[in-house]
């Protein structure tokens, strides 16, 4: 297991010479941040990044992520320069070494909550989603401002987006998927890169959109569209344990012996009575519905040998920054995350 950590670049508040400090720590997980999704990254920057990356004594192998443009999901007839400038993305990075790229499939949205400050019984704040605040959330009067997604949307973007969308049900968007990867895979085998996919979240439709990557039975769909190790997942067990419907240990074991997990994000979440409702907590088990002691063991027995990142931490001991991404709770996910692999480890041998 490689341990990483994302970093978002010279603008993060968060110091790479901090993150290098975490006990066992190897690899940063980053992006080019400044060039439009859709757009190639010039080989320049991903230059600087990797230096920069390896200045500080980590291993720059993991991007999260290659964003993929709205006309690919909605299979409009521009996506065909859309998905060259993808392939040439892929090349690049495999160039410079990358061997991992994390993307996802989902419209207009990426991760969505409905508050980011959730003041917990300790003081910390935490990200959270509670359907009854969702369901008073309209995109459309533009009012909305989510931590994951494209804010350069005006409103009258988001009615248009919304429109193309309107006519795209989740058999097309299967489809649309599909035909990407019919062309990105090939590349990627050829440049050493593995893809892998990051699940819905939450994982059911929100705003009336298509989701799609989101339980056992669709990533299994997923994983047969394209056949290949090169088409694999970045399994993060607080979007698809935000689904009642999803049991975690059991898919990490499965997907993790067909060597299809790649990337792997771990973080608790407490899921609330409703079956649609969660609060993200501290990553110890004992604080949420995920039992990471059960994930470590059966990414173990199943072989895994790729990168895990602690995702998302909660805000504690006074930082601010971008939510979710502070240094302190992730980086004791991190040391909480490498304590269980060592302790399992040393006892199943
Ligand atoms: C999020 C996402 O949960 C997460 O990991 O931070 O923004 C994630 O990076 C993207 O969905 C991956 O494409
Ligand atoms: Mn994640």
């Amino acid at each position: 297991m490689k341990l990483s950590f994302r970093w978002y670049g010279e603008e993060d508040p968060v110091k790479i010479e901090y993150i290098r400090q975490i006990p066992t720590m190897h690899s940063i997980v980053t992006a080019v941040y400044d060039v439009p999704v859709g757009e190639k990254w010039p080989v320049e920057s991903i230059q600087k990044l990797k230096k920069t990356v390896e200045d500080n004594g980590l291993h720059f192998e993991v991007i999260e992520s290659v964003p993929v443009h709205e006309d690919i999901k909605l299979g409009l007839p521009t996506r065909e320069k859309y998905i060259e400038n993808y392939k040439e993305n892929i090349r690049n990075l495999g160039a410079a070494g990358v061997k991992v790229i994390c993307y996802n499939f989902m419209p207009v949205f990426d991760w969505t909550r409905t508050q980011l400050d959730k003041v917990n019984e300790d003081g910390s704040t935490a990200l959270v989603y509670y359907r009854d605040q969702l369901e008073k959330m309209d995109p459309l009067t533009g009012e909305l401002s989510l931590p994951g997604w494209d804010s350069s949307y005006t409103k009258e973007g988001l009615a248009e987006i919304f429109e193309k969308y309107s006519k795209i049900t989740d058999e097309d968007l299967w489809t649309n998927l599909g035909y990407f990867l019919g062309e990105i895979i090939p590349v990627a085998e050829s440049a050493g890169v593995k893809m892998a996919i990051h699940p819905d979240d939450p994982p059911y439709p929100i705003f009336g959109l298509p989701r799609i990557i989101t339980n056992e039975a669709n990533l299994d769909r997923f994983l047969k569209l394209y056949d290949s190790e090169y088409n694999g997942l970045t399994f993060c067990t607080g979007s698809l344990g935000s689904g009642n419907f999803n049991d975690i240990p059991k898919m990490v074991g499965k997907f993790a012996s067909m060597g299809r997990i790649h990337f792997m994000h771990i973080r608790n979440v407490k899921l609330l009575e409703d079956g649609s409702s969660f609060e993200e907590t501290a990553h110890h088990s004992s604080y949420g519905s995920m039992d990471i002691v059960k994930i470590i063991s059966a990414l173990q027995s199943n072989g895994f040998d790729g990168y895990i990142r602690p995702d998302h931490g909660r805000m504690i001991w006074g930082e601010t920054g971008r939510p979710g991404y502070g240094l302190f709770d992730r980086a004791l996910g991190a040391s909480y995350i490498a304590g269980i692999w060592e302790a399992v480890e040393k006892t199943t041998k």
